[in-house]
C-alpha cells in the first residue's frame, strides 16, 4: 500500500522540482542581468557541506539588503539578522524559546507563529545536549551550524511563521526581503520559503536547495527590487516534525516508524534568518 503510494507520487514530486528550480533559474538569471523595468525575485541560492559552500551568497544578499541595524530602533532601509547564538540559557533547549522573543527580549521587528506548539534554539555545549539531541537522538550528527553553536526550530511542525513588525511595537510592518539558512536539507523538495504580500498575495514561493549527506547547509534568501513589501514569511523546514509533546522515554525506533506512518523523511532545522529593515504599514 505504501508503495503505491509513492509510485503515484514520484512523477508528480519530478515536475514540481523542476518547476522550483526553473523559478530559481529565472531569478538568478534576472539577478545577473539587473534590470529596472519589470518586478522580480532576486533570488540568492547555494548549498554544500561547509559554511565556505554558502558564504558567497549568504554574503550577497547581505550587501543586497543593505547594513546591518543589530538590535532595537528603526531605521530607513539596512538589514536585521538573527543567528540564535546569544539567546540566554534560559530560554534555550532544553526551554522553549518565546514566540516574540525577537521583538520584545531583543527587539528585531519579528514575532513566529506555527501550527505546532512552540519553537526552540538549541543548547551550548555543557549546558544542555547541543544541536537538538534532547529532541531527536543523533540530532547533532545530522544538523551543522553556520553560526556556532545555536539552532532554530518550531516544535510538532515543520511550519514557521514571521510577521513583521516595527521593532518593540505591535505596528505591524513589512520588509522587501527574507532568507534563511537550513541544515540537513536533503530533498529538493521538502523545504521551501513562501512569500505574501499584505493582501494575502503569493510574491513568489521557492524551494530550498538540498545537499547529498549529513551536517550540510543550505541558504535561500529572495529580495524583491520593484517595491513589493513582504507581510509575511511562511517556511516549511523539510517534512518531519522534530519535537513531540509526548516524547518522553519513547525509543528512537517508535519516532522513526512513525516518521514513516506520517510521510515523513526529510528532517531539516534552520540557522541565520536575514531580512530586510521592517517598514511600518501606513
Ligand atoms: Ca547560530
Ligand atoms: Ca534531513
Amino acid at each position: 500500500m505504501e508503495r503505491e503510494i509513492r509510485e503515484t507520487e514520484r512523477p508528480r514530486t519530478w515536475i514540481k522540482d523542476a518547476f522550483g528550480w526553473l523559478f530559481i533559474a529565472a531569478a538568478t538569471a534576472t539577478a545577473a542581468w539587473p534590470a529596472t523595468s519589470f518586478a522580480a525575485p532576486v533570488v540568492f541560492a547555494a548549498a554544500g557541506l561547509t559554511p565556505a559552500d554558502i558564504q558567497g551568497a549568504v554574503d550577497e544578499f547581505r550587501s543586497f539588503l543593505g547594513d546591518n541595524n543589530n538590535v532595537g530602533g528603526t531605521f530607513k532601509g539596512g538589514r536585521r539578522e538573527i543567528n540564535w547564538d546569544g539567546v540566554p540559557d534560559g530560554f534555550s533547549a532544553p526551554n522553549n524559546l518565546p514566540a516574540n522573543f525577537f521583538n520584545k527580549n531583543s527587539p528585531r521587528g519579528v514575532v513566529f507563529f506555527t501550527p505546532g506548539f512552540g519553537f526552540q534554539v538549541s543548547g551550548r555545549a555543557g549546558v544542555a545536549p547541543i544541536e537538538f539531541d534532547n529532541l531527536r537522538r543523533n540530532a547533532s550528527h545530522k544538523f551543522a551550524v553556520f553560526s556556532p553553536p545555536r539552532l532554530f526550530t518550531a516544535l510538532g511542525s515543520p511550519i514557521t511563521e514571521i510577521l513583521f513588525f516595527v521593532p518593540g511595537t505591535a505596528h505591524a510592518a513589512t520588509s522587501r526581503g527574507f532568507g534563511s539558512v537550513f541544515t540537513d536539507v536533503d530533498r529538493a523538495d521538502s523545504t521551501k520559503i513562501e512569500y505574501f504580500d499584505v493582501n494575502g498575495a503569493l510574491l513568489f514561493s521557492g524551494f530550498v536547495p538540498p545537499a547529498r549527506g549529513d551536517e550540510t547547509l543550505s541558504f535561500l534568501g529572495v529580495a524583491f527590487d520593484a517595491g513589493e513589501e513582504v507581510f509575511l514569511v511562511r517556511i516549511t523546514s523539510g517534512d518531519v516534525e522534530l519535537g513531540d509533546r509526548e516524547l518522553g522515554e519513547r525509543e528512537r525506533g517508535d519516532r522513526e516508524r512513525e516518521d514513516r506512518e506520517r510521510g515523513g523523511r526529510d528532517l531539516v532545522v534552520m540557522d541565520d534568518f536575514i531580512y530586510g529593515e521592517p517598514q511600518p504599514i501606513p
